[in-house]
């Protein structure tokens, strides 16, 4: 086991990666720019090193900071958390080559599922459900227009260097492709220098249901069921819970099996998420993720498990604390993602916190690098905490959730919060009967 951790990421991560480390008796490195060097992540790791000025360019995104940072302190490996390196398969390459090690996947996992089209042929291979589509790169509008007219429109053209909803563009007929297909492949051109692009079946009205897999890197891999995250607004989720509300048991094992095969049969380590759209009660592979996600704690809390302690123990050559048998679900858990954003706008809101206080009691998880007086800088993402509840089922952790909020106070800067209370008198909320378009749909009618 190692005996020194660098976290590369600040706020609620890089806290999170300190908690796990703490209980591991591991020591924390917390590396910082100039403009965190007052964060929580700063004061509650062992150590804490200042890597650069407030550009994440500069700081977070250095590989030579991060890298020296490491040499300095003596850490022996490095957690990234979520964006910023936690899926950038040249800085693994890097980190590996000064002997140290990456606490995620290969390289070459993350390169693979990195290329969406490269990602879809290997999870077709591996039995993975996929949409259909074009079964590879669509080099011509000759052959966008053929495949659509086979599968049949509506279509969808994906960049294959995208992801997260960059570069796409829809067809919802032949008088929209050639559109359609050259702006998918300008826009991509431009954004990641690679005009590559495929074609799939554009589904109208799914959810976005996401299963949650860890391998050990020998072999053996198991999956951690669901987590709904239709409510989306431009890409970006805003409430993800688990189990998700129409997944039943046996829909469950049938993914969840197909998945945690998957990785096992490509020798992946650590966690993953594979995404699906859910539509018709079909399942249909659309990406993966690389890394730990940011709604993990909705897993965290149903299945009992610290998917970080997982994590740290895989890179480090133990194995897995669990086995599938192992792995029961117990209630239901909702995560709400604060923003410090103004509302109906979703603007930025930096600045100083004048007053916090987060919620307690039974089934409430906060997860928040927040304290009185934190000025929130401007130069980073705006998500500041993710309040989780866990109950006996549904209705028990949305009556939690609503109770929760009310006793959570963040005063100076606007949040997303007041989204949520009103989000919460939705029947549909109540209900569970949302698609990824609701969110979208839902803001317009209520706070445009
Ligand atoms: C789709 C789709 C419909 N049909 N693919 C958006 C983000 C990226 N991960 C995939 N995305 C979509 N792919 C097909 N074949 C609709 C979306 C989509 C979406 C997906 C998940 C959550 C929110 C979304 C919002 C708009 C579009």
């Amino acid at each position: 086991m190692f005996d020194k951790i660098l976290i590369a990421n600040r706020g609620e991560i890089a806290l999170r990666v300190v908690r796990a480390c703490r209980e591991m008796g591991i020591a924390s490195v917390a590396v910082h720019s100039t403009a965190d060097a007052d964060a929580m992540h700063v004061r509650m790791a062992d150590e804490a090193i200042c890597i650069g000025p407030p550009s994440s360019a500069q700081s977070y995104l250095s590989y030579p900071a991060i890298i020296s940072a490491c040499e300095i302190s003596g850490a022996q490996a490095i957690h990234p958390g979520y964006g910023f390196l936690s899926e950038n398969a040249a800085f693994v390459q890097v980190v590996e080559d000064h002997g140290l090690t990456f606490i995620g996947p290969t390289a070459e996992h993350i390169r693979l599922m990195g290329d969406k089209i490269t990602a879809k042929e290997t999870m077709r291979k591996l039995g993975v459900p996929c949409v259909p589509g074009s079964d590879g790169g669509v080099p011509t509008l000759d052959d966008a227009k053929r495949i659509a007219a086979e599968i049949g429109y509506p279509v969808i053209i994906k960049a294959t260097a995208g992801g997260g909803g960059r570069g796409m563009k829809v067809a919802h007929d032949a008088s929209e492709i050639q559109h359609a297909f050259q702006t998918a492949r300008s826009e991509s051109k431009a954004a990641f220098g690679n005009d590559e692009v495929y074609i799939e079946k554009y589904l109208t009205t799914p959810r976005h249901i996401e299963i949650q897999v860890f391998g050990d890197g020998k072999g053996h891999a198991v999956h951690l069921g669901e987590r709904d995250c239709s409510l989306q607004r431009r890409h970006q989720k805003v409430l993800e819970e688990a189990p998700g509300p129409v997944i039943t048991p046996k829909l469950r094992d049938r993914i969840g099996k197909v998945c945690a095969d998957a990785v096992a049969r490509i020798n992946y380590i650590g966690a993953g998420t594979i995404e699906f759209l859910f539509e018709n009660d079909e399942f249909y592979f659309i990406e993966m993720n690389t890394r730990l996600q940011v709604e993990h704690p909705v897993t965290e809390a149903i299945f009992g498990v610290d998917l970080v302690r997982e994590q740290i123990r895989v890179a480090s050559g133990l194995p897995m604390s669990f086995t599938q048998k192992d792995l029961t679900i117990r209630g239901h858990a909702i995560e709400v993602r604060i923003n410090a954003e103004k509302l109906p706008s979703f603007s930025p809101s930096p600045g100083k916190i004048t007053q916090y206080h987060a919620p307690g009691g039974l089934g409430v998880r906060i997860d928040s690098a927040l304290y009185d007086g934190y000025r929130i800088p401007p130069y980073y993402d705006s998500l500041i905490g993710k309040l989780i509840v866990h109950g006996r089922d549904r209705p028990e952790a949305l009556a939690r959730l609503g109770r929760a909020l009310g006793e959570l106070i963040v005063d100076g800067v606007d949040t997303t919060v007041p989204l949520f209370h009103a989000l919460l008198q939705e029947e549909a909320i109540q209900q569970g009967n949302y698609n990824i378009h609701w969110l979208e749909h839902w803001l317009e009618q209520n706070l445009a």
